[in-house]
């Protein structure tokens, strides 16, 4: 099978991570007879907004439509304020796609460090599912009275439409019981009394549906602290844009760092590509010097894997991180002095020495 993929490496160290995505993925198609791909690269980002006026083309939707799936680096350049780059590039895409799942894992691979004591990679080990087209990133609001100090203000609408609210939460019903785990509902139905308590009764009668499914409704701030305190309760995650956004910073703060906090973003209906991402941004203050950690973007493009059919070739992308990792070969983030092609190489090289011969996964 030929895959199609769409590559915007973006700023910063999103040139030098998906050029290693892409290297561990060039050595499964090396390694399996079945998988070709062919990748596209475009250079949009900052750049492209400085000599053009745009992140993308507007016509950059219509292009991207037509591939089986997108692996994007970074977004973020200090030379632009970060809402224009988030608006003109990753947001329309996730929205303009119905990629309504945002799914992060939240594991802690064996070989990476927590700065939480006397855990473990048994204690780390969950899904979080971020609702990805509204809530809080809407993009409705408006500024009112500019210029009048007396009076000035941001109005920032949150939306939460039962569409929005029942797919989420579905899609995390629905994993919870593929997967047997116990399913978390996060929101602040106490003090967001219109979209809270709204998203606490879509997931009451959505779980009803579900009786087989352990769950638990959590406060956004009870959450936080449980996820540093007894991490080991949460297993699949459903909550809102901003919540989740939040939350898995702080996840990937419990589970070895931003540099092994992968993401994808998915159109479960498929009628668009899904795309998949490292969650970190672009870092300015390390890009080009060949430094930062492109463990999130390899576990990014192992997502992008499965979703494409190849749930083994992902897993054994995972297993060659973990093995890296207890190598000790690591970027300067994790204490280690290896380059970011150094720790891509060796997951590549990882790879191909688990799979053994040329296979058919
Ligand atoms: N890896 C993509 C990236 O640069 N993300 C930075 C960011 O701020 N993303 C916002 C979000 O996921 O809501």
């Amino acid at each position: 099978m030929t895959y199609r993929i769409a590559v915007i490496p973006g700023d910063g160290i999103g040139q030098e991570v998906t050029a290693e995505a892409l290297r561990v993925l060039r050595e499964v198609a090396a390694l399996d007879r079945g998988i070709t791909f062919e990748f596209e690269e475009f250079p949009w980002g900052t750049e492209h907004f400085l000599a053009a006026g745009e992140m993308m083309p507007k016509d950059g939707l219509q292009i991207l439509a037509s591939f089986d799936a997108i692996q994007l680096g970074a977004v973020g350049d200090p030379r632009v304020p970060d809402h224009l780059t988030l608006w003109g590039l990753l947001l329309p895409i996730r929205q303009g796609f119905g990629q309504y799942v945002n799914l992060r894992p939240v594991r802690l691979l064996p070989g990476a460090p927590t700065v939480l004591a006397g855990r473990g990679p048994q204690d780390i080990d969950m899904v979080f599912l971020r609702e990805n087209t509204e809530g809080e990133y809407s993009g409705k609001g408006d500024f009112l009275f500019s210029g009048d100090p007396q009076r000035e203000m941001a109005l920032q609408t949150s939306v939460f439409s039962r569409v929005g609210c029942e797919r989420i939460i579905r899609y995390g019903f629905e994993l919870a019981r593929r997967t047997r785990r116990s399913l978390t509902s996060v929101s602040k139905g106490n003090a967001m009394n219109y979209g809270g308590v709204f998203w606490d009764e879509v997931f009451a009668q959505v779980a009803v549906q579900y009786p087989d499914v352990r769950t638990q409704s959590l406060l956004v701030d009870a959450a936080a602290m449980l996820l540093v305190r007894d991490p080991s309760r949460f297993e699949v995650v459903v909550t809102s844009n901003l919540y989740g956004d939040i939350l898995t910073d702080l996840g990937a703060g419990i589970a070895g760092g931003m540099g092994l906090a992968a993401s994808a973003n998915i159109d479960p209906t498929r009628r668009h590509p899904s795309l998949f991402e490292p969650v970190h941004g672009s870092a300015p203050d390390i890009a080009g010097k060949g430094i930062a950690n492109p463990m999130a973007a390899i576990w990014s493009a192992a997502l992008l894997l499965d979703h494409l059919g190849h749930g083994k070739w992902a897993e054994r992308v995972v297993e060659a991180i973990e093995r890296t990792l207890s190598a000790g070969v690591t970027s300067p983030d994790l204490g280690g002095s290896a380059t970011t092609e150094e720790v891509g190489r060796l997951v590549a090289r990882e790879l191909g020495a688990t799979s053994g011969k040329r296979v058919q996964a």
